[in-house]
């Protein structure tokens, strides 16, 4: 189930002819999985109901792959609601069960603050409750949709273009760059599958707004994670540099980031690339990398990831369910991108950006609250 890819045929998604009951073509030949309808049941029951045990004890930070799953299975069992479901935009969401972790990085780690955005200091952070994390970044499919039925304008449509970089990696702004022209400096066809980028923090928000409105219930709410919920969910478990451990990936198999693929496609690419040839330039059409502990693709690489909350220096002691950092900085940004080389793809990297801003290597996932 971790490798679930479930995309809507680009013919419906384009039209914006969503059939209500479609079913994510890979799950047909298997058990249906469950959609909205089944959740929105399933948290009514498990309302009604008293908790006979307790929860599952979360593994003790930092753990394992292996644990990360059956603590992650054995907490939506016990909820009572489905570990993973799928929605009318085939977006698939799996449950994040809540834990404590150590929230930011040691100065010893490389790649410590390269960006300028403090991850000092590493300080424990717990989350109380469990929520659903779309576990991939949002399609463009997913984002045309929304666009044809509210006749949606993102904020870059309205400034003329977004920021995307030129052949010697200069991001600036680009005249006529948008969702539907991310505007590389080679050859590039979006498919409805790659993430969307060009999208704003107000833009992301007003897509989870519509999603809330089409779910018809505000007994489930839909936004973007907070960036202590990413960070967590981003690591499922590991206390390392990266989800997958201490070590830059050189296999190409795990995340989208800026390597030889990028280097070929873009000759003057003065930048430092990776050594590997993960085989995407640019975007990569999303679960194409292997899935973290939690089920959750591309976490890191592919697009940065917009957080709910805004970005800030992190406190000496201890903190329970964070929210805005200072309110005076822009949304928290997270998990790197293609354009990217492992120091700011790991899972402490952090970065900040206003609420109209987008470029060409930064979109967003959607999370869901259940009470
Ligand atoms: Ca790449
Ligand atoms: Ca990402």
């Amino acid at each position: 189930m971790f490798c679930t890819r479930v995309f809507l045929p680009a013919f419906f998604v384009t039209l914006g002819l969503l059939p209500f009951s479609i079913a994510p073509a890979s799950a047909q030949a298997k058990k249906t999985p469950a959609n909205l309808r089944d959740l929105l049941r399933q948290v009514d029951a498990a309302k009604a109901k008293k908790a006979s045990k307790p929860a599952p004890p979360a593994p003790s930070f930092p753990f394992t792959l292996e644990a990360a799953r059956a603590y992650q299975k054995a907490y939506a069992d016990w909820l009572d609601l489905p570990l993973e479901w799928t929605n009318d935009l085939g977006m698939t969401f799996i449950l994040v069960p809540p834990g404590r972790f150590l929230m930011g990085s040691p100065k010893e780690e490389p790649g410590h603050n390269l960006s300028g955005y403090d991850e000092s200091p590493r300080h424990p952070v717990t989350l109380t409750r469990a929520f659903y994390l779309c576990i991939t970044e949002t399609t463009a499919g997913q984002f045309r949709n929304f666009v044809v039925r509210t006749k949606f304008t993102t904020d870059i449509e309205k400034t003329g273009g977004g920021n995307a970089h030129d052949a010697r990696a200069v991001w600036k702004h680009r005249p006529g760059t948008n969702w539907k022209k991310p505007g590389y400096a080679a050859p590039f066809e979006l498919k409805d599958h790659h993430p969307v980028v060009h999208v704003s923090h107000t833009d992301a928000r007003a897509f989870c707004q519509w999603l809330q409105k089409q779910a018809g219930s505000q007994v489930v709410k839909f936004d973007l994670p907070t960036e202590a919920q990413w960070e967590w969910a981003c690591r499922a478990g590991s206390g390392d540099r990266f989800w997958w451990g201490p070590d830059e990936d050189r296999t190409g198999k795990v995340a989208n980031v800026g390597d030889r693929s990028l280097k070929k496609a873009q000759p003057a690419w003065p930048r430092t690339i990776m050594p590997m040839d993960d085989g995407h330039a640019f975007l990569a059409p999303v679960a194409s990398y292997r899935a973290n502990g939690f089920g959750l693709h591309d976490m890191l690489g592919n697009v940065w990831e917009f957080c709910s909350t805004r970005f800030g220096k992190y406190p000496k002691g201890p903190r329970t369910d964070p929210t805005d950092g200072d309110p005076k900085r822009g949304s928290a940004v997270r998990g790197g991108g293609w354009s990217n080389i492992a120091a700011d793809v790991r899972c402490a990297s952090r970065n900040a950006d206003p609420p109209h801003f987008g470029h060409s290597n930064l979109g967003f996932r959607v999370a869901v609250y259940v009470p």
